[in-house]
């Protein structure tokens, strides 16, 4: 640490400089990232905000309202009445509450289960190690559904939790989530959907016009939804969210935290000092945005998608593995070899998608920071790059 600090000036200076080797959204290169810019007004009120502490909600109890009537708006957009939630670091710590939730309203179960298609994202292993929790990974068929029977035959009398995902983080496809909920109906399962990803485009997409099938609480069976508003929502990094239908869970097993300044509290969540600049900022992206901003940036990103796929469609030796639900386009090989040379030629020509080695598929998320233009380019590149394979 220096002795004396440095000016202002000098600080940005450095700054500027230090920071050159990261990549911007804007550049157009970043084609398999989940996040994207968020909004300008979002990055004001943030900056506004940046100081309060949902940690300690007693005081910042404004800012505790904000939150809970923003989660109720959010409950509606996902087909509930009345929904609770709150707002995460991220999807992987929804996740991670999802799961404990399931382990703790069976604590009859001694060696607590939870079944989940094995394209559910990597947060579930990590909850599950920290949780003590086996999972039960279900199989895919060829076209990347999930093998709904295969599903059933892993639930047992150990299974404490079920996982459904709406928008694979490899695909961004929505497992049958009414047949999943058909399966565990009556078993005491809690039902758990993955929404991260999924959560702030299916809404629009309906309202769009698009097929989409059904995944959030209008579906009787499910219990909690991950959906993250620093992905499709236009947010800040870190904002995730985790919503649950029954408001009893949060009384039952939230951690008790006596001591605070601003009075006891019950929480759920695995951190303690928690971001309310992050909500703040949401609350007023919903606002500015409303319904008709975000089916406006959903119809650019599916405009961009459905160019993408048909340019695909047209390069000999690659195709895509599954038809896109939302604007996650996966790219394969015709011929079942390996993507990894094509990944790396695109990486030479500084194309930074995403690379599935299991499933054999390179990822591109057609996020509201992709332009047409930038898919032109990169479209250009594979043709020359499978061309010369
Ligand atoms: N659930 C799903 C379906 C996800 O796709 C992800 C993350 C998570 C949960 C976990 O969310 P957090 O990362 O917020 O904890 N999916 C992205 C992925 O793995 C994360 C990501 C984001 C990766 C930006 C790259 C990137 O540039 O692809």
């Amino acid at each position: 640490m220096l002795e004396d600090g440095l000016e202002k000036q000098e600080i940005l200076r450095l700054l500027d400089e230090k920071l050159k080797l990261d990549m911007r959204y804007d550049s157009g290169s970043i084609l398999g990232s989940m996040c994207t810019e968020p909004i300008n007004l979002g990055i004001e009120i943030y900056t506004k905000y940046v100081s309060k502490n949902l940690g300690d909600p007693g005081l910042f109890l404004g800012t505790a309202a904000l939150e809970e009537e923003l989660a109720t708006e959010i409950g509606e957009l996902f087909g509930g009445k009345n929904i609770i939630g709150s707002f995460t670091t991220g999807g992987s710590e929804a996740n991670l509450i999802a799961l404990r939730i399931a382990k703790k309203l069976r604590p009859d179960i001694k060696k607590p289960e939870v079944v989940l298609p094995i394209s559910a994202h990597i947060s579930f292993d990590k909850a599950a190690d920290i949780l003590d929790i086996k999972l039960r990974k279900v199989k895919l068929q060829n076209d990347f559904s999930i093998n709904i029977n295969h599903f059933e035959s892993l639930v047992n009398k150990n299974t404490c939790g079920a996982i459904g995902v709406a928008g694979t983080t490899s695909l961004g496809l929505v497992d049958p989530i009414e047949e999943i909920g058909e399966i565990i109906s009556g078993k005491d399962i809690f039902f758990h959907i993955d929404a991260a990803f999924g959560g702030f485009i299916l809404p629009f997409l309906k309202n769009l016009n698009f097929t989409t099938p059904p995944w959030d609480f209008s579906v009787e069976h499910v219990d909690s939804i991950t959906a993250d508003p620093h992905k499709m929502g236009m947010g800040i990094i870190p904002t995730g969210g985790i919503f649950l239908r029954d408001k009893s869970i949060l009384q039952k097993i939230g951690f008790e935290i006596p001591y605070l300044a601003g009075g006891i509290s019950k929480h759920l969540h695995i951190v303690g000092t928690r971001p309310g600049g992050t909500i703040i900022a949401f609350w007023a992206i919903i606002k500015s945005l409303g319904i008709k901003g975000f089916n406006k940036i959903i119809q650019k990103c599916m405009d961009n998608t459905s160019y993408l796929i048909k340019r695909i469609r047209e390069i000999q030796g690659i195709k895509i593995p599954a038809k896109p639900v939302m604007n996650v386009v996966g790219i394969t090989t015709e011929n079942g070899e390996s993507v990894c040379e094509i990944d790396e030629q695109l990486r030479k020509r500084n194309w930074l998608t995403g690379k599935f080695e299991e499933f054999n598929l390179i990822r591109v998320v057609v996020m509201p920071h992709v332009q047409k233009a930038h898919l032109k380019n990169f479209c250009d590149d594979l043709e020359k790059i499978t061309q010369n394979l």
